[in-house]
């Protein structure tokens, strides 16, 4: 926060669950799939992040264990990209992500045996800790301490009414920690998420057709290319030396007329990169939000008809936690959440989304992991005929 305490960060958050008619409308025009020369410009001409390597040595080491299993490999994506507008960046533009979908995803995924690769935005929902990291009250408040006997150190427990769902959460947790199963990438921007992908893709390639994409994340449709972002922060006036000394010139005043124009090029598609380069073999769903119910499934059959992939789950920014649709090559069909009829069972005094409130993602999940088990079955028939 600036020192005026208004946001110097965000220059366009929307509310994640807005009212329908202050819905921004995402009437941007529709881009063409990259092609290979588009994929070497970009990653010829943007940084990759300082941790490309390290992240793929880890997934490298992941996917080898878990190939060894046998064991099938999603990568989850979630959360929003930041688009940096100065390369020592202060301000950048973001999204209403929270990584809800995600977080809520890679539970289901790791429930259903699979292991999970969770490539989410620094700082939004994860796995498990999701349950008491971003709820309205402090984590504290879940915690109490426990009588002592006087001669015993102070020892802080849960409260009774959260021990139950708590140590339930917890075994999950320790379970995936133990077994090695749930490996936990961040990125920020919309260049490291990209590169990221990427590494990820390739190095997930062992995996053949027991690897799956699940494309969650706010991935941002326009970014600012390095040859036209500022190195600095972005002067609200210019500066002029008089005397020896930097002066303010042409302050930005009401009146002044001075404005702050962004002009920002299309983040090239890279998802039909993905399919036909970096994971051929591998299942890849992606996600597709929209504002405007006339043309959710239309831009889900436009998105399919482009990059050729296996599956389209489309939502509306306004009701993505209670229906979500599946658009495949063949047909679309909903997934809803059964109407919460009273507020006492939707929200009873609890912080726990897995008991108080049913999840659209107990529903997506299931359903992708059965396309998922016939596509793979599908593979290995053709293999075992050939
Ligand atoms: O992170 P969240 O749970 O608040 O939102 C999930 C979502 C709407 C970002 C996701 O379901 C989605 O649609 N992702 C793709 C967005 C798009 O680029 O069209």
């Amino acid at each position: 926060m600036s020192a005026d305490g208004s946001s110097i960060n965000t220059l366009h958050r929307t509310q994640s669950s807005p009212a329908i008619e202050n819905a921004i409308d995402r009437s941007a025009p529709t881009f063409t799939a990259a092609l290979e020369k588009d994929e070497t410009s970009y990653f010829d001409t943007n940084p990759p992040p300082p941790e490309l390597e390290e992240f793929s040595r880890i997934a490298e080491e992941f996917v080898n264990l878990h190939c060894s299993h046998q064991r099938r490999v999603v990568l989850v994506t979630s959360g929003g990209t930041t688009v940096p507008l100065e390369n020592q960046t202060v301000r950048f533009i973001d999204n209403f992500s929270a990584g809800t979908r995600g977080a809520t995803s890679a539970e289901y995924f790791l429930e259903a045996g699979y292991a999970v690769i969770f490539l989410h935005r620094q700082f939004s929902l994860l796995p498990y800790s999701r349950h008491y990291s971003h709820s309205t009250n402090c984590f504290l408040d879940f915690l109490t301490e426990a009588p002592t006997d006087g001669n015993s150190r102070n020892t802080i427990v849960a409260r009774d009414e959260y021990a139950a769902e708590m140590i339930s959460v917890l075994r999950k947790y320790n379970h995936a920690k133990r077994e090695k199963l749930l490996l936990l990438l961040p990125f920020t921007t919309i260049t490291s998420y990209l590169f990221l992908l990427r590494a990820l893709a390739v190095k997930m390639e062992p995996l053949g057709s027991k690897s799956l994409f699940y494309l969650a994340a706010a991935v941002s449709d326009f970014f600012v290319p390095r040859e036209r972002m500022a190195e600095h922060k972005i002067q609200s006036g210019e500066f002029a030396e008089k005397d020896g000394e930097m002066e303010f010139v042409n302050p930005t005043g009401p009146g002044s007329g001075k404005k702050l124009i962004i002009d920002l090029d299309p983040v090239p598609k890279f998802l039909k990169r993905l399919v036909e380069s970096w994971a051929p073999q591998s299942m890849i769903v992606s996600f597709k939000l929209e504002t405007d119910s006339k043309l959710l499934i239309k831009k889900c059959n436009m998105a399919l008809k482009r990059y050729s992939h296996h599956l389209v789950i489309g939502n509306l920014l306004q009701t993505r936690k209670s229906e979500v649709v599946f658009v495949d090559q063949k047909s679309s069909h909903w997934l809803r959440l059964p109407p919460q009829n009273t507020e006492g069972e939707k929200n009873s005094g609890g912080k726990f989304a897995a008991k108080y409130e049913p999840e659209i993602e107990a529903l997506i999940v299931p359903e992708v992991v059965r396309r998922h088990g016939a596509l793979i079955w599908n593979v290995v028939a053709a293999t075992r005929s050939s």
